[in-house]
């Protein structure tokens, strides 16, 4: 079989969608076009700017390992830097004529003939041998369905879609959702906010960490100077702290007791109004929801402006939020800093494919694929950063990067016409999926509590292995897993 050069589509550019694009490049592949729709690139770092925006992972470790940043102005960066980081990454590494903006896939239908046929919103058809979804997890903001919502007379905004033109100084504000980002949300609009009412459904663990303290001075010059000891002293902080946090999530130890305890520590150190204190404490374990990272909630919400709401939304009328005891509290701008829906993956898009499959009905049960990448009845598709990634554990762009890695392989063998198609098998993705259940067993995120991490059927959408493990799973194709033509 003589082969050629494959047709690839990589839908988003994001972490997962630059670092795919960045490593099919290096692999000499020629004829590879990403498609985002936003208007720029970033994903999830373009889509939010909200007041307060910060990473929860320190810079030094949320960075590619192939465009390593010396020069992060704080150690854990603010989104603004993130952001213009990724466009700066894709203007120096030369892959911006790769990346078509502004161009949304609203249809992926698998031809039988053994190719994809994409449909874009402007109603543009593009053909493809291969498309990889790197489509993001924390994407589809997700929008509660409280009584009366519609008819507040004020803004409604989503942190997810925030208004950079929304006026907050002085204004009553009331914010529902205590993860990340409304735990960041209130810590940034308090100071001149004229009140600001915090309505938490679950109280939230939070470590303290001086997240706005800067890089230390000489530190950029160093890294900068001395690029192979820069990568050396990134890959040394990716792998253990990754090495880390499997370790606390993933087995019990006293490790995980200690981070655990910390965050106890955390909450009686900081907050001592014993009142205050009951209310923001949780009634499940740390590190079972995404942890929290912040260095000023706990003062923020102590202000005398701040008040912590825990009695449940009853509605929203006209002017501000009832609660379920009857009280009703003004508000001038109601936040959802409610999250996302973070297991549509590649959905809304309607995907379609052997057979007619759709991936709707492929995953009633909620998302799964082989090894992240791979999903049964769609061939010539892969996932980066799919079902089951380690958003919980494990770098993103370092699993971004070894999955590619591992899909290149499979584009290769497509090059050399050793196959024309590519489609796990059935059976390897159940064996698969059932490790992954026994070995969420003694995981913390299995210790009873509501989070992001869980699909509607309870399952636990994480990685719940060690990146040693991870390395041998995408290290190198097993074609007996898969079909080929
Ligand atoms: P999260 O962590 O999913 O938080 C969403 C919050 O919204 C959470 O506190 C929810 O309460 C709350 N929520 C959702 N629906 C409602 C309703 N109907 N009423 C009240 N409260 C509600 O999203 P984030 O954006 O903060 O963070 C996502 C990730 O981004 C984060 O983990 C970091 O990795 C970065 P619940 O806890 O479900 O009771």
């Amino acid at each position: 079989m003589s082969g050629r050069e494959p047709r690839v589509i990589v839908i988003g550019a994001g972490v997962a969608g630059i670092t795919t694009a960045y490593v099919l490049r290096e692999r000499g592949f020629t004829d590879v076009t990403v498609l985002e729709k936003g208007s720029d690139v970033g994903g999830v770092w373009y889509w939010n700017h909200y007041p307060g925006l910060r990473c929860d992972v320190p810079s030094q470790i949320y960075q590619f390992g192939f465009a390593p940043k010396p020069d992060w102005q704080h150690t854990w960066a603010t989104g603004t830097t993130i952001a213009r980081y990724h466009r700066d990454v894709v203007d120096q590494l030369g892959l911006a004529p790769l990346i078509r903006l502004d161009t949304e896939v609203t249809d992926l239908v698998w031809d039988e003939t053994g190719h994809w046929s994409l449909t874009t919103a402007a109603g543009e058809t593009l053909i493809a041998d291969f498309v990889i979804c790197a489509t993001g997890v924390l994407h589809h903001p997700f929008t509660p369905d409280i009584p009366g919502l519609a008819d507040f007379a004020g803004p409604v905004v989503h942190t997810a879609r925030w208004d950079d033109d929304l006026d907050t100084t002085g204004k009553r504000i009331a914010v529902i959702g205590t993860g990340s980002t409304g735990v960041q949300v209130v810590s940034a609009l308090q100071p001149d906010a004229s009140s600001i009412d915090h309505y938490v459904r679950s109280a939230q663990w939070i470590l303290w960490a001086p997240m706005s303290i800067r890089q230390l001075p000489g530190i950029a010059a160093v890294l900068a100077r001395f690029p192979a000891l820069h990568r050396a002293l990134y890959r040394m902080m990716a792998f253990g702290g990754s090495a880390l946090l499997t370790d606390v999530t993933t087995r019990p130890s006293w490790r995980r007791r200690a981070v655990q305890e910390y965050a106890r520590l955390c909450l009686r150190i900081q907050v001592r109004d014993k009142e205050l204190r009951a209310k923001l404490e949780p009634d499940y374990q740390p590190l079972c929801k995404r942890q929290v990272v912040s260095g000023s909630y706990y003062r923020a919400i102590g202000s005398g402006n701040a008040e912590l709401v825990t009695a449940r939304i009853a509605e929203v009328t006209a002017g501000g939020i009832r609660t379920a005891d009857g009280t009703h509290r003004d508000a001038d701008i109601i936040v959802l800093a409610t999250g996302f829906a973070a297991h549509n993956y590649m959905r809304p898009m309607r995907l379609i494919g052997r057979d007619r499959i759709d991936i709707d009905d492929a995953w009633a049960k909620g998302p799964r694929a082989y090894r992240m990448t791979a999903i049964p009845g769609f061939p010539n598709l892969f996932t980066v950063l799919g079902p089951n990634s380690p958003t919980g554990s494990i770098s993103l762009q370092y699993t971004s990067e070894l999955t590619a890695g591992y899909i290149a392989q499979w584009l290769e063998k497509f090059r050399a016409g050793e196959l024309t198609t590519v489609e796990v098998t059935e059976q390897a993705t159940t064996r698969f999926n059932d490790d992954v259940a026994t070995a969420m067993g003694p995981t913390v995120w299995n210790t009873g509590c509501n989070s992001w991490y869980l699909t509607e059927d309870g399952n636990i959408d994480l990685w719940p292995f060690d990146r040693t493990t991870m390395n041998q799973m995408l290290g190198s194709p097993e074609p007996a897993d898969f079909h080929l033509t």
